[in-house]
């Protein structure tokens, strides 16, 4: 199909007067509720639909993996609070797609995977058509709500029940499946029109009950020694000044979750970042706000809870069914952050007690303590590199540059990373979330660097960067503000493996020795770079990010100086038996 042709469609007349079809139905069902990028793989049959669609204003990138893609919609409706846009052809690109909309959905981010599916009659005879996948039974029970739109005149609610089931409540990810005869579905251009839906406060505020909020606060002022968890949900509801107010008036110390690192400045006096144990293992009354307590908190239980000792736990949160996931909630609020945090800042009065001097000073010895251990570490200009120096360098271009986004992703490269870099700024580290999914780093540059226009730096393990590096064409493609710093220890976890059966192929967690990864984005025009220690590791990305072009930096690190699964090495299952 060509493209000339479908642009003539809409300068067609019926007798009754102009016509429309389902791809400019489409297009404009889009644009009528601002949607400004689709992130892409074109083919059959979706080419001539990103094709229309770039020629009618919507910026339509195209990818080279539709998983990348898809990690690129996913953030950007974590950082816009708009469902980010995938769009893929039919089964093989509609599963590579899948993935990330599942991550998106388990992130609790806004995202719509449209993809193009094959002749409904054929594949429900199972007939053996060009891709032939019943898509949407397929995509259900890995999203948040799954539709598929048949006649030309449902495009319009089709596109809207998308967007509303995206967006409202806990957000997540939607699959709309678009067969390629709907596209060609041709109408009256006038009833077409009639026929589009702009959603109307798509995510409109959830009131938490007054009772719920006297309840906390009364929790809340029993506690002896109290915390608050911020989590990426905080960050994603873009209430900044609201949990600021929060937590300045209440006084209580706060932990923030890995993406919610920012959300209020590390260096703020109340963070307990640096005091991370010390906090889940001795607070009494944990204030969860936009957090699950899931594994990434012990699930709110055991040893490092310090149980015996119980913890009582308030929690606010959008979705009913998170209180009580874990270990019982004592005051849930249910509702969204910014009105749950202005009904309890509303409701504190101004006479409220902060938390007693003891608590507050054993937070910040412990603080003291662990940041001057790390602090001569951070400052070693060894080669090759260590993750503590190399990262020290780039805590102190973070610093200086605190509006640029910050990727990381890796095992030792992210955890590492995400302890020492601090983040001064909310939604500036963007990272492998909930799944602790490797492969989110181009995707999240590219989407980061459109969304926001700010530079992007990616801090990716050699292994992690394989999933997507292929994207660097893309960044180039684009020309965007992309600094990618490949932390390259020859390998996943370590580069020092060995293979004990003494075949010739090394051990599973190997890669090619000493491989030069910047010379991958030379091949596409942008600039690489080697760095052996983190002097020159930090001239190399201070040159990236003040020319604002492409780069990537080959980080020789250490391959001795990574532990295995980085912080998380316990939840590797042993053998009983011993390795030979
Ligand atoms: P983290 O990994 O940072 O701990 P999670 O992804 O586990 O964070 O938790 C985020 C939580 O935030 C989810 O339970 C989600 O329902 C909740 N959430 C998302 N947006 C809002 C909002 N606007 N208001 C309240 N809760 C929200
Ligand atoms: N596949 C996917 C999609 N996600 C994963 N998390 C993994 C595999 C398993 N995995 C990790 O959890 S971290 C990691 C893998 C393969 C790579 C670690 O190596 P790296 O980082 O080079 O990225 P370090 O610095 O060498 O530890
Ligand atoms: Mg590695």
């Amino acid at each position: 199909m060509d493209v000339s042709s479908n642009l003539e469609v809409s300068d067609q007349k019926n007798e009754a007067g102009l016509l429309t079809d389902g791809f400019h139905l489409l297009i404009d069902a889009l644009k009528l509720n601002n949607v400004q990028t689709i992130y892409g793989v074109p083919g059959i049959p979706i080419t001539d639909f990103g094709r229309l669609a770039q020629a009618a204003g919507i910026r339509v990138l195209s990818f080279r993996h539709e998983q990348n893609a898809g990690n690129a919609a996913a953030i950007a409706g974590y950082l816009t609070k708009k469902p980010g846009i995938c769009l893929t052809v039919s089964a093989p690109g509609f599963l590579n797609g899948l993935t990330s909309l599942a991550h998106a959905t388990t992130n609790c981010w806004p995202m719509i995977l449209i993809s193009g599916s094959s002749e409904r009659e054929v594949v429900d005879l199972m007939q053996g058509d060009y891709e032939e996948m019943d898509q949407l039974a397929i995509a259900k029970p890995l999203c948040k709500a799954a539709y598929r739109i048949l006649h030309a005149k449902d495009i319009g609610i089709g596109v809207a029940r998308a967007i509303r089931a995206a967006v409202s409540g806990r957000p997540g990810g939607v699959y709309l499946d678009i067969p390629g005869s709907l596209l060609g579905q041709v109408m009256d251009e006038v009833e077409g029109k009639k026929t589009l839906v702009k959603v109307i406060d798509p995510a409109p505020d959830q009131l938490p009950s007054p009772t719920s909020i006297v309840r906390a606060l009364k929790t809340i002022e029993n506690a002896k020694r109290p915390l608050i968890v911020l989590g990426k949900g905080a960050a994603y509801a873009q209430e900044d000044e609201l949990v600021r107010e929060f937590v300045e008036k209440s006084g209580i110390p706060f932990l923030p979750m890995s993406m919610a690192k920012g959300l209020l400045p590390d260096t703020h006096e109340q963070c307990a970042g640096a005091a991370r144990s010390l906090v889940l293992k001795d607070s009494d009354v944990v204030i969860m706000i936009g957090a699950r307590l899931n594994w990434l908190l012990s699930h709110g239980k055991g040893k490092s809870w310090g149980e015996p000792h119980s913890t009582k736990f308030v929690q606010i949160d959008i979705e009913p069914k998170e209180m009580d996931s874990n270990v019982e909630i004592v005051a849930p609020i249910v509702g969204d952050i910014g009105s749950c945090l202005s009904a309890l800042v509303n409701t504190m009065g101004e006479g409220w007690k902060k938390p007693s001097v003891e608590w507050v000073d054993a937070i910040k010895a412990k603080k003291d303590t662990n940041i001057a251990r790390m602090t001569s570490k951070l400052q070693n200009n060894n080669s090759p590199m260590d993750y503590e120096g190399a990262l020290g360098a780039i805590k102190n271009i973070i610093k200086n540059r605190p509006n640029s986004i910050l990727v990381n992703e890796g095992a030792n490269t992210l955890d590492f990373a995400r302890s020492i870099i601090d983040m001064y700024q909310p939604r500036k580290r963007l990272d492998v979330g909930t799944w602790g999914v490797m492969g989110i780093g181009m995707g999240s540059a590219i989407a980061a660097a459109v969304e926001t226009g700010e530079a992007v730096l990616a801090v990716e393990g050699d292994s992690a960067f394989g999933f997507s590096g292929m994207e660097v064409e893309t960044i180039c493609r684009y020309n965007l503000p992309v600094c990618i710093v490949v932390f390259n220890n020859n390998g996943i976890y370590r580069g020092t493996d060995i293979n004990v059966s003494g075949t010739k192929d090394v051990a599973t967690t190997v890669f090619v020795e000493n491989s030069r990864y910047d010379k991958m984005m030379e091949a596409f025009g942008g600039i690489g770079e080697n760095a052996t220690n983190p002097d020159e590791l930090a001239q190399a990305i201070n040159r990236a990010m003040d020319s604002g072009k492409p780069t990537l930096i080959n980080a020789v690190i250490d391959p001795h100086a990574g532990k295995e699964s980085g912080n998380i090495g316990n939840l590797n299952p042993q053998s009983i038996v011993s390795r030979k």
